[in-house]
């Protein structure tokens, strides 16, 4: 696709993305740039730098022909939100920001509530009360928490819901009340009820990335053991990159509709841990039961963990990471996106976590060189 500057401006469609700091919103606003839309992002103020992962899209603001924006926004207010939708005026929304960690939602329920649920209403409210209603598209990220206590397996698009945290809770509102603006006010309003999906840039305090993070740091002897929660979870877990295609391709139906996004393909966490380790050369045996269980490394090979040894101990379970009403198991059936969309994810798993823990390794390499040489940078491990 051409850059946007040599095209009309009148043919780039406007993107604002909800979210852009975000590891979905920083895949999504890339793969727009690349069809050569104008793309808007939403960053709340912080008192550090909050962009890492849109930096290198960043664009001057003092250059001309500017075709990645960012406003300071925040989904609980709706005065910037709709001030932000006014001057913007997209041809498509895409609302990804979220208090999205389903363990915090338990500590920060009504908060959560606050930019999960009536975020998404006053999104959705404010394009009505600007008249954009005909003119926006909007697409809204659902979850697979929605299925919470499984109804059915596989989960598909007409499995009923049973949310188990506040995190999944406030995200069938956000649910519904899409469903509701679609077939209230006809506007283009749609769900992706996406899957687990990882990457690189997944937050650290996510399951997949605390263990590629954690058994890195390990490896280059910046960690001493990795502490973790419900080993037995089943996820069905793709990648970023194939996910933000999956929402953007929702938008140009003709008709809006919701649609499943997942592999259909499921393991544990005990999975992910040993696929890392092995990443790493590590082998591990998972010894004991339930808060008593750990990994023990079997065997080591290769140069990339040089601080481990034959019968350390790299993981624990200690139950501070148990959720309070757990998510045990889900599995997605993808068949109407696959169907319908012609939709399938490119990138298994297996790849992804290879991907994950080459990226962690590099930064855990950085870090044990700088201490190496007297540059002792502490290295956070809370999660
Ligand atoms: P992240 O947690 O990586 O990103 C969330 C984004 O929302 C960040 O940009 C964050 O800003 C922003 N945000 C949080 N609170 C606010 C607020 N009050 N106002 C404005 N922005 C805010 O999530 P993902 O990219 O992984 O997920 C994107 C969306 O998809 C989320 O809605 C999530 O709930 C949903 N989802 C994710 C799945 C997954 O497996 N990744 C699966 C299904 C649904 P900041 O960077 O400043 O924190
Ligand atoms: P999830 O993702 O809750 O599915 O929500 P997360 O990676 O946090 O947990 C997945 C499963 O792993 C278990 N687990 C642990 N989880 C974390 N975070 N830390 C641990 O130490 C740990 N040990 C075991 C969890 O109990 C859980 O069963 C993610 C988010 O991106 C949501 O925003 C999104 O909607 C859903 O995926 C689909």
């Amino acid at each position: 696709m051409a850059p946007l500057f040599i095209q009309e401006r009148v043919v780039a469609k406007r993107a604002l993305i909800t979210g852009v700091t975000g590891q979905d919103g920083s895949y999504l606003a890339e793969f727009l740039l690349e069809k050569g839309y104008e793309v808007h992002g939403i960053k709340r103020r912080a008192s550090l730098f909050n962009t890492q992962r849109v930096d290198h899209i960043y664009q001057d603001p003092h250059v001309e022909r500017q075709n990645f924006v960012l406003h300071y926004g925040d989904m609980t207010d709706s005065s910037n939100l709709t001030r932000i939708l006014q001057e913007v005026q997209p041809d498509e929304v895409y609302n990804l920001a979220a208090q999205s960690h389903v363990a915090v939602s338990f500590e920060s329920p009504e908060y959560t509530a606050d930019v999960d649920a009536l975020g998404t209403l006053r999104l959705l409210e404010a394009i009505r009360f600007l008249g954009l209603e005909k003119k926006t598209r909007f697409y809204q990220a659902s979850t697979s928490e929605l299925y919470g206590l499984v109804q059915e397996v596989p989960q598909k698009e007409t499995t009923p819901f049973y949310p188990r945290s506040p995190y999944a809770v406030a995200k069938l509102y956000a649910y519904w009340i899409v469903v509701n603006y679609r077939e209230a006010y006809g506007m283009y309003a749609c769900n992706g009820i996406l899957f687990n999906h990882e990457s690189p840039r997944r937050g650290e305090t996510f399951v997949t990335r605390k263990i590629t993070r954690g058994l890195a740091n390990i490896a280059q002897g910046l960690e001493p053991c990795l502490y973790m929660g419900n080993l037995d979870a089943l996820r069905d877990w793709g990648h970023a990159r194939d996910y933000v295609r999956m929402q953007w391709m929702m938008l140009q139906q003709e008709a809006p509709e919701d649609f499943v996004i997942a592999t259909g393909v499921q393991y544990s966490v005990r999975d992910f841990i040993r696929w890392s380790a092995q990443e790493l050369g590590i082998g591990l045996r998972f010894e004991g039961r339930g808060v008593d269980e750990h990994a023990v490394v079997d065997s080591v090979q290769g140069e990339d963990a040089p601080a481990v040894r034959v019968g350390d101990v790299l993981v624990r379970v200690d139950p501070r990471y148990f959720r309070p009403t757990e998510v045990e198991t889900l599995l997605g059936d993808p068949s109407r996106a696959r169907e319908k969309l012609g939709w399938v994810p490119e990138i298994t798993v297996q790849e992804m976590c290879a991907e994950m823990v080459a990226e962690d390794l590099k930064a855990a390499r950085r870090h044990a060189f700088l201490k190496a040489n007297g540059h002792d940078v502490p290295v956070a491990v809370e999660n």
